[in-house]
């Protein structure tokens, strides 16, 4: 509770707690009524930076350090630096390979839980300093800030605060240590764009545990850093709770605040467990009404989706032949971009300090995927009618600040969309205008076959973006019901796509 009311404070120190109705958290006294409850939940926003995170929807994770030339997953902080030394490194290759393949920021492991530094910190020599890489000269995280800025990205970093080097660790000059390092990366690197702190927190080299002063780190990132979101352990991103790629069906990005306790985040962030039907942040589900009318508080909390591209989070040559196929990648963007959530797909470069070749065909290929299915909306062009709606065509315009919505209050809907010619599918998209809030609960969609309606899909939440694939459909007039919406829903984008995948 205590850590859940510095949380607020930090926002609001942030200035982005604001008492107007239209924020991204708001309180709810003991005996409020379910329905001023419902009608808060659907004005709550993101913030601007959340909002922009949101909008990535691609963002690339780069584990790297020690554990790519020991070929460990978790490094024991003893290894000699004079390993690392990756010698063709090419920071560009990494950044452009991801940027043609469709992602639009970065995060570089900066410090695992080994504690070797891919900065020449000034904190402690166990870092590129003391290896063979450039006699020692060189600084991995100012080789891929700058790629990012030349080929304009957006540029993270990752922070493990478990530390099994730092001889301090397990005391209170830790979290010192631990704030000079975080300054050290704010402020070397031109802007930084997101933080990623995970929860691990074992045992430092003496055998102790350390409590992490998340507060104090949180509050300097927002000074120096104000755009940057702080992911995971962090307020502003959340876990989506597993390690698989996919999501939750049902994905709220608005859920009750007390969920936001650090501890209970910490305790789950190491295991990779299926959602459990209630309780902590990886339920099945988080934030329907039976979820947030009992809330003390409501906060916009999205999900952010991890997953490798490899099974192990760092390289490993033996991995080559297990790099996900471009089908697999694009069944993960369908169960997290597709399910509300922004996908952070992990590409480790490899010993040479290079994106391997096997990696970059993989993804060259889903990237060819995605834009032969998406590339063309078979709604674009379609008679869209609604009775209660306004601006029905800019649903179509391929632009997500042109959008609609009904009458104020009518919270049900059908919008009918009459093409051209008949044309075959199985890929719906739907997004709503998260800028005003998340609202739909209930949507199904229709054909009409031979004069009458009949159902093809259906599903809760829209959010940022909903995929849903069926098996293909070929007709003419099509509708989309919102059947339950927590205020007037809104509909930035619909699309109806062919996958042959
Ligand atoms: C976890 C770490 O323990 C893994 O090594 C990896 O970095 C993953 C993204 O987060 O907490």
């Amino acid at each position: 509770m205590k850590k859940q009311i510095l949380l607020i404070a930090c926002l609001a120190s942030a200035g982005h707690f604001t008492i107007a109705q239209k924020s991204n958290f708001v309180s709810i006294s003991q005996d409020e009524p379910e329905e001023s409850i419902i009608q808060k939940a659907a004005n709550i926003v993101p913030t601007s930076r959340q909002l922009r995170w949101q909008q990535l929807e691609l963002t690339a994770f780069f584990h790297f350090g020690v554990n790519t030339f020991t070929g460990r997953e978790w490094g024991d902080g003893k290894e000699d630096p004079a390993i690392f030394n990756p010698a063709k490194l090419n920071a560009e290759q990494w950044i452009k390979t991801v940027k043609d393949a469709g992602f639009r920021q970065i995060i570089i492991t900066a410090k695992h839980h080994d504690g070797f530094c891919l900065w020449p910190t000034k904190t402690t020599d166990h870092s590129v300093k003391s290896s063979r890489w450039k006699n020692g000269n060189g600084d991995v995280v100012k080789e891929v800030a700058d790629a990012c800025k030349k080929l304009n990205i957006g540029f993270g970093v990752y922070l493990s605060p478990w530390d099994r080097n730092a001889a301090t660790y397990g005391s209170d000059v830790y979290n010192d240590f631990f704030e000079q390092q975080l300054t050290e990366l704010l402020t070397w690197y031109g802007k930084v764009d997101e933080v990623w702190f995970d929860g691990a927190n074992g045992e430092g080299p003496n055998g102790k545990k350390q409590v992490y002063d998340f507060d104090r780190w949180y509050t300097l990132i927002r000074k120096l850093q104000p755009q940057a979101v702080i992911a995971i352990m962090g307020p502003d991103v959340r876990w989506v709770g597993t390690e698989t790629g996919k999501g939750r069906a049902m994905e709220w990005s608005v859920v009750p605040a007390n969920n936001l306790d650090q501890g209970s985040i910490a305790a789950g962030s190491q295991k990779d467990l299926t959602f459990k039907p209630q309780g902590d942040m990886r339920g099945s589900d988080l934030g329907s009404r039976e979820k947030i009318i009992h809330a003390k508080g409501l906060v916009w909390y999205p999900a952010e989706t991890d997953v490798s591209i490899r099974p192990g989070w760092f390289y490993h040559a033996d991995q080559d032949s297990k790099v996900k196929t471009p089908k697999t990648l694009n069944d993960i963007y369908y169960t997290s971009v597709g399910m509300n959530s922004v996908l952070l797909l992990n590409i480790p470069p490899d010993k040479d300090g290079l994106i391997n070749a096997a990696d970059v065909k993989n993804l060259q290929d889903w990237a060819a995927m995605r834009k032969q299915i998406f590339g063309t909306n078979l709604l674009t062009g379609a008679a869209i009618t609604c009775s209660n709606g306004t601006g029905t065509k800019n649903i179509t315009d391929g632009r997500y600040n042109t959008w609609f919505t009904t009458r104020e209050r009518d919270t049900t809907t059908t919008v009918l969309f009459t093409l051209k010619k008949p044309a075959t599918f199985n890929v719906l998209s739907l997004q709503e205008n998260i800028s005003v809030g998340q609202r739909v609960e209930k949507f199904s969609a229709w054909y009409e076959n031979a004069g009458s309606w009949e159902k093809f899909t259906e599903g809760t939440t829209i959010g940022y973006k909903r995929l849903l694939k069926f098996a293909p459909v070929t007709a003419q007039k099509i509708k989309i019901e919102i059947e339950s919406s927590r205020l007037n829903p809104t509909l930035a984008e619909a699309g109806l796509f062919y996958d042959g995948n």
